[in-house]
């Protein structure tokens, strides 16, 4: 059934939503290479997807810069000058828009456009888009490119309206920036977003009141300038770091290892451990031993590492208690990377309070009110996350094949042929959907996987007539389980994380990336396609 709109609709080959990494290289795939008419909607008013909404102090990738970025470009590589290891939000977005511009990608870009419906016209074989603005666009081909962490979870917590002073949730942060000079602040939450913005508040803010209900690990970014001389042998090696990166099992350009961690003696584990911990980042967690996300025990020794580092970083003991993870094993919710977290408890001007033993029970005109107490705030910052991997494509009113809605299709959590496409939904591909490595990895290698055979898998459609792409019922739910059965292999299970849906309440318990890594997983993709699509319906 075709949308309904006053306006005349405009007919295209392709359609992709967001303009973040994956909806600028699929717009870039689809237009200069299958020469399709492609355009790309995107709701904020301007391009970069995460790195245009998050844009909260202390926000910076976790990753590596020179190998969080797009690999496909050579003379890209090369020119672009990255300023450390963990740059800032502001020069990712920066190099985003770079991108956009260096690849003349704007001309296809219509920005402070939100997709509110997307309807399947079996009849044609095309997608129906209708825009908050009212606008009626049809394709062949529709590409979700709306990223894994793009609707802001704000808890509903009684009396937030009635909050006095201001408050401001990570993920849409205004433009012109918060002023926390002289403010008491409140935040809630210290995942991974938490824990960057701790920092940076605190030596701002008059005093800041940290509400925690997860204790967390947390790994030293050891952040560090890159020389002329970095950048020279970073330029000169490109070749063998993209090799490493998608040879690595999260898209890490780390040398696998093959080592249990129970295969040493506590002294040379620690040994071991405190080598990569000087080194910092990702490296602790997927360049350590082989058994840490598999093995409880060897998690356990990672763990207690990492409990030793925050006793001896946070000066008062009860607070260091109050500061350690007990409930969980390192890694199984996002490892988050700091700068100087731990440390920033050991300021006058930071308070932390234990919400899962007093929970928070209202926000007052005042500030925040606990089982125990009320805290007087000028400003609440909500580092509360997202409803991750499912919440955006869900806020969309999606309909396929037979007036099946999306919502109906993953009532009981989501299901996907490879995280590319939903059974029921011909010619829809969702970039880095559940049931694909993303979160779990270095999601511009995901990301570029993705996109790579997204297009193949167009191009070759194309080269053989064939109108209509769908994954069989079969392939799908096969697929569903092979994940779940990795996934129960590793301990990402024994965690309330967003990996699992965890974090919204009604959320149907079930873990949404694939967990197999991504040389498993990429090895699984290339033979669907050679295979002339195996586990898809091809018609013509
Ligand atoms: P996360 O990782 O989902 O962290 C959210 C934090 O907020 C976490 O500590 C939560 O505690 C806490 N939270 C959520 N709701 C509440 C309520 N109602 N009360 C108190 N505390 C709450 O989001 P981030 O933005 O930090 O990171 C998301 C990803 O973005 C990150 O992993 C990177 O990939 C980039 P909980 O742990 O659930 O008890």
């Amino acid at each position: 059934m075709p949308a309904q709109s006053d306006k005349p609709e405009i007919k295209l080959d392709a359609i992709v939503i967001g303009a973040g990494f994956s909806g600028m290289y699929m717009l870039k795939r689809l237009r200069d290479e299958l020469g399709l008419n492609t355009r790309l909607y995107e709701a904020g008013d301007g391009v970069g997807g995460t790195w245009y909404w998050n844009r909260y102090p202390g926000a910076r990738c976790d990753s590596e810069s020179f190998y969080y970025c797009y690999s496909f470009s050579e003379a890209l590589l090369q020119e672009w000058e990255w300023s450390s290891k963990y740059p800032e939000q502001p020069e990712i977005l920066s190099y985003l828009n770079h991108v956009a511009d260096r690849f003349d990608l704007r001309r296809n870009i219509q920005l402070e456009t939100r997709v509110t419906s997307a309807k399947f016209d079996e009849a044609t074989n095309r997608w129906h888009i209708l825009t908050e603005q009212g606008e009626h666009i049809s394709a062949q081909f529709l590409i979700s490119a709306v990223g894994c962490l793009s609707t802001a979870n704000v808890p509903d917590i009684k009396g937030l309206d009635s909050f006095k002073g201001d408050w401001y949730h990570t993920g849409k942060w205004p433009h012109e920036g918060v002023d926390f000079t002289g403010k008491r602040v409140g935040l809630i939450g210290t995942g991974s977003t938490g824990i960057q913005a701790t920092p940076v508040i605190a030596a701002e803010a008059d005093h800041l009141t940290i509400f925690q209900r997860t204790a967390n690990f947390s790994v030293p970014a050891r952040n560090v300038s890159l020389t002329d001389d970095l950048q020279r042998e970073i330029k000169g090696n490109y070749d063998e770091i993209w090799r490493a990166a998608k040879a690595g099992h999260g898209g890490f350009p780390y040398i696998p290892s093959d080592r249990s961690a129970l295969d040493y003696s506590e002294e040379e584990r620690n040994a071991i451990y405190e080598d990569i911990w000087k080194v910092g980042g990702f490296k602790f967690l997927w360049g350590s031993f082989s058994d840490i996300m598999v093995n409880e025990k060897a998690n356990d020794t990672a763990a207690d590492f990492l409990r030793a580092k925050i006793r001896a970083t946070v000066k008062d003991p009860q607070l260091a208690e109050k500061l350690i993870p007990n409930d969980h094993p390192y890694g199984a919710k996002r490892p988050p990377i700091d700068t100087n977290y731990f440390e920033t408890f050991n300021r006058d001007n930071v308070s932390l309070v234990d919400v899962k033993k007093a929970p928070i029970t209202e926000i007052t005109e005042k500030g925040v009110l606990t089982a125990d107490d009320e805290y007087e705030l000028d400003i609440i910052v909500f580092a509360t996350g997202f409803d991750a991997m499912t919440g955006t494509l869900l806020s969309i009113d999606i309909q396929g094949r037979n007036g099946l809605t999306l919502a109906e299709k993953w009532q009981e959590g989501p299901k996907t042929y490879l995280g590319l496409q939903i059974s029921g939904f011909p010619n829809m591909f969702t970039i880095s959907g559940p049931g694909s490595p993303s979160v779990l990895s270095n999601m511009p290698v995901s990301i570029e996987q993705h996109v790579e055979w997204i297009s193949d898998c167009i191009e070759s459609m194309r080269e053989k007539s064939q109108n209509s792409i769908e994954a069989t019922l079969q392939a799908e739910s096969d697929w569903v389980e092979h994940v779940n059965e990795i996934a129960q292999m590793t301990l990402f299970w024994k965690a309330n994380s967003w990996y699992l849906g965890a974090n919204i309440p009604g959320k149907t318990r079930i873990f949404m990336p694939y967990a197999g890594g991504i040389p498993m997983y990429r090895q699984r993709c290339d033979e669907v396609a050679e295979k002339d699509y195996e586990g898809f319906l091809l018609s013509a």
